[in-house]
């Protein structure tokens, strides 16, 4: 396909692409709490890199949500394991991920290896590699990784399947943070490549388990609204979790449906974890959320973020976030 880059985003893919031929020994990791644009963006890179002989390996804090089993090569991807730390990498590649810490216990491995490269679309990034390719108009990591691959060697379908599912997962089925390219992209993924788009987007957003179900119930009787009902807010605590042995992997799709409920603006869930709490928010555009999870160590994008905050309780952490967002009540 044919697009005319940035010069700054093809000088990054140059010097991307020479440390890729030149090397051998690759770790490619995501964020904790993987989502779709970071495991499609790995696997990926995975195959690119294994055309061209190269020993590599995918490791993430966490496992692999459900939702993505259907990704092609998903069963190669590791798990972090304490006992076993591999060495001897040459590069490390992380993607979608604004600081190091968002790499969770992987950072004990990714301290080691001689040389980082940073692959990421988010607002504030710390540039914490050797290189760093960070550009927030991309659509997704998925998009810069489609690029990187397509001068690697010819992106075969089950790249085309991996990339498209980042870019779908990172603009929420097209509706998100589309950047010049990702029409483009995407048109060249559906004919070329001819992916089953319609499996990829049951797959994503339309299949749920029964658990998730379950505690959607659950979660529903805590919605609460500001007094202008421009805001909602939604609690997971533990307990609810417990209760229908669920993961924090079944919450997927809960805080989009916030934002999917007329006159709402901002979206806020907040979900317990052993350690604190996670908070996940979206904007309908008016409101900048990320500037919001900036403040506590978190990121994203202007209509998509999150922070966590440790040791605190989801009251405590509520009367925050409302703090935060009392000045939207217009
Ligand atoms: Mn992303």
């Amino acid at each position: 396909m044919e697009v005319k880059l940035l010069q700054n985003d093809e000088d990054k893919i140059e010097k991307i692409v020479n440390v890729l031929r030149n090397k051998n020994l690759f770790l490619i990791t995501s964020h904790i709490n993987l989502d779709g644009d970071g495991i499609g963006s790995e696997i990926a890179l995975y195959l690119a890199l294994k055309k061209l002989n190269k020993k590599v390996k995918i490791i993430n804090q966490d496992k692999i949500p459900y939702i993505f089993k259907f990704l092609p090569y998903s069963r190669i991807v590791e798990v972090f394991n304490e006992k076993k730390k591999v060495s001897n990498f040459e590069v490390a590649i992380i993607v979608d991920c604004g600081n190091l810490e968002r790499i969770g216990k992987m950072k004990e491995i990714v301290e080691n290896i001689p040389f980082l490269i940073n692959i990421d679309h988010h607002l504030s990034n710390f540039e914490f590699g050797d290189i760093n390719w960070i550009n927030p108009h991309f659509s997704s990591c998925g998009e810069m990784v489609y690029f990187l691959c397509d001068k690697l060697g010819k992106i075969d379908k089950k790249q085309a399947i991996c990339l498209y599912a980042s870019i779908l997962y990172d603009t929420c089925c097209f509706v998100h943070h589309l950047s010049l390219y990702t029409m483009d992209i995407v048109k060249y993924l559906l004919i070329n490549k001819k992916i089953d788009a319609e499996k990829i987007a049951q797959k994503l957003f339309f299949e749920r388990s029964i658990k998730s179900l379950n505690l959607f119930k659950l979660a529903l009787d805590t919605l609460k609204f500001d007094k202008n009902k421009k805001i909602c807010f939604m609690k997971v605590p533990k307990d609810f979790f417990k209760k229908v042995k669920a993961k924090e992997e079944d919450t997927e799709g809960f805080v989009e449906f916030l934002v999917s409920i007329k006159g709402i603006e901002v979206g806020v869930l907040f979900k317990e974890r052993e350690n604190g709490v996670k908070v996940s928010m979206r904007s309908k555009g008016i409101v900048d959320v990320e500037n919001i999870a900036r403040k506590f160590g978190g990121g994203g994008h202007r209509e998509a973020s999150g922070c966590f905050f440790e040791n605190k309780s989801i009251e405590e952490v509520e009367s925050i976030i409302k703090k935060e967002l009392k000045w939207t009540e217009y």
